[in-house]
Parts: C-alpha cells; sequence; structure tokens
C-alpha cells in the first residue's frame, strides 16, 4: 500500500496536472519526502520496502522523461545503501529529496546562464511546447539585454506553447504563437530553435514533445542552430545497455472525440525521436556538448554498471 501523497502526485502526474520532466522529477521527490514523514515503519528494511513501493508507483505515472526514474533512484539508492536504523533513514530520506530539489532548481538556472551566451543580440528563437529548462535561457538572455524574439508552437494536443506564450508575455519578451504545421514556413525568420527534453539516449538520439523531430528537420533544411537544453538527469543511463526509450502514447480523447470519428484510428503519441546527426549541441549545467557526448554524461552520472538499476 503507498501512502496518500504518492497516489496523488502519480495521478497528477499521469493526467499531466503537473507535467514539464523537470517538475515531474521534483514533485516525485518531494512525494518520497511526504510519505517518509508519513512513514511509520519501525524497521529499517520495512522502511525501505516502503520507499521502494512508493517509487515504483511514481514511476509507472509517466513512461518516456527519464527524469523521473532518475530521480526516484537517485534518492532510494542513496537511502538502500546506508547501514542505519529506520529513524536515520527517514533523515537521510529527506535531506537526500531536498538537496535533490535543490540541485534541480540550481541546474535550470545554470542552464539558462550557460546557454544565454549562444544567444546573440537580435536572435530570433523558436521553441516547442514548454520547458523550464528553454525558458531560463531565453530570460536569460533577455534580462541581460538581448533583443531578441520568440516563434512558439501551440503544440497539440495538450497547448503546453500557450503557457510558453504566456511566460514570455510575462516577462515582457515579444514573441509569436504559431500552430505546430507553421513550423517550415516560420523556420526562414529563425536564427535558433531551442527545445526541451524529457529523455537523452546514450548515442544522443533526444525524446522530446511530439512534432521536436520536425522542427529539427525544418532547422537542418535551413541551416538554423537545433538547440536542446536539459538538465544531465535527463540522460537515460539504461540506453546504455541496449534498453529503448518508451514513447508514451495517450488517450485518443485528447486528440479529437473518438465518437464523431467512428471506424477510424485517433493515435496520440506524446513524444518523439530526433536523431543526433539533427542536433547540433545540448546545453546543460556541466556545459555545452555536442549530442555525441551524451555517453559521458551517462557515464559521469551513472557509472558504467547501470545494469543493477
Ligand atoms: P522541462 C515536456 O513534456 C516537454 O516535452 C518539454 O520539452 C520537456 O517536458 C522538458 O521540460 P510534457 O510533460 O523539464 O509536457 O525543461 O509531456 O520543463
Amino acid at each position: 500500500m503507498v501512502c496518500k501523497e504518492v497516489k496523488i502526485t502519480a495521478e497528477k502526474i499521469a493526467k499531466m496536472e503537473i507535467r514539464g520532466a523537470g517538475k515531474i522529477a521534483r514533485s516525485a521527490a518531494e512525494a518520497l519526502k511526504a510519505c517518509t514523514k508519513a512513514s511509520k515503519a519501525k524497521s529499517a528494511d520495512d522502511f525501505v520496502k516502503e520507499l521502494g513501493e512508493a517509487g515504483t508507483a511514481l514511476i509507472a505515472a509517466r513512461p518516456s522523461a527519464v527524469s523521473l526514474p532518475n530521480a526516484v533512484r537517485f534518492i532510494i539508492n542513496r537511502v538502500q545503501n546506508a547501514n542505519l536504523s529506520a529513524r536515520k533513514l527517514k533523515e537521510l530520506t529527506i535531506k537526500t529529496v531536498d538537496k535533490f530539489i535543490e540541485d534541480s532548481e540550481k541546474a535550470v538556472e545554470r542552464i539558462g546562464e550557460i546557454g544565454a551566451r549562444r544567444i546573440s543580440d537580435g536572435d530570433v528563437i523558436m521553441t516547442h511546447c514548454h520547458s523550464a529548462a528553454v525558458l531560463s535561457v531565453i530570460k536569460t538572455a533577455w534580462r541581460q539585454g538581448k533583443k531578441i524574439r520568440v516563434i512558439a508552437t501551440e503544440s497539440r494536443p495538450r497547448y503546453q506553447g500557450h503557457i510558453t506564450v504566456r511566460e514570455l508575455i510575462k516577462e515582457g519578451i515579444p514573441c509569436t504563437l504559431i500552430v505546430d504545421s507553421a513550423v517550415r514556413a516560420f523556420m526562414k525568420q529563425a536564427d535558433k530553435v531551442i527545445v526541451g527534453a524529457d529523455s537523452i539516449a546514450a548515442n544522443g538520439a533526444v525524446v522530446n514533445k511530439i512534432g521536436t523531430s520536425q522542427l529539427a528537420l525544418a532547422a537542418h533544411e535551413a541551416r538554423v542552430l537545433f538547440l536542446v537544453a536539459a538538465e544531465s538527469y535527463k540522460f537515460h543511463p539504461q540506453t546504455l545497455v541496449g534498453e529503448l526509450v518508451e514513447i508514451e502514447e495517450r488517450s485518443a480523447k485528447e486528440v479529437a472525440n473518438p465518437q464523431d470519428f467512428r471506424g477510424a484510428e485517433i493515435r496520440n503519441p506524446a513524444f518523439d525521436i530526433t536523431p543526433p546527426e539533427y542536433i547540433d549541441l545540448i546545453i546543460t549545467e556541466k556545459g555545452v556538448m555536442p549530442p555525441q557526448a551524451a555517453i559521458l554524461v551517462i557515464k559521469e552520472e551513472f557509472g558504467w554498471a547501470v545494469t543493477g538499476l
């Protein structure tokens, strides 16, 4: 039986009331903290078991964003490997969660600082969906006085592009909202494309909101730089041992009312894969790198011994 907080958070993640790869990870960590505070476990073994069950329930909520299992494993691995009493383990869990959240927020800020160096005065930046990492780059550049403009896709079917545009309006950044199918028509106006990531595979392929690979194709054709902004915990360790990133398929009802199209299949994959050949750089909190360096990040972050995960 998992605790109430974990159930609620898992449900909100599944329904996308909590969304965005980084936010999902931090919310899952918060849920583990709440679960720890509510835990009545008297022995270390019972507590670790409880935490493990909570972690499994959270991970099952959404399959494609690796930030979620990476966050849960970061916390549980530390607790599992500590030979402490239940009380001490609970304290350690809370500390580890707080550290994860603090580091994750700092990473977004650092990505903003590093990424802003790649933005020039006058740049027109195209983005897709809503990414906190991307907005950190854009806002930092703007706050540095660079006169930039943003072209944002609406990002059907969930319209996360609207969240992006609202955030840009609040900041006073000039922006244009376009439909997803207008990407190629507007690419000529862009100097750079910057998108976020839900998972980055060992070969540098980026899993991000459906439609991202179309932006990459259009950018490639128009010779526009294609950048990805992502924290290092969005790199997928198991891809190093051959695991494929599962692409989440969401309800058809998000696309159209199936009753109105009886006899037709309605598909709703939430993400697509952009191959490394179409990506110029990945901006992480540790620095800017080509997608081919993904394997080094995975090695540094998770070690080679990923088979045991
Ligand atoms: P940050 C989102 O997924 C988008 O695909 C976005 O690019 C990615 O998470 C990263 O977001 P969804 O939750 O962590 O909207 O940069 O399906 O905020």
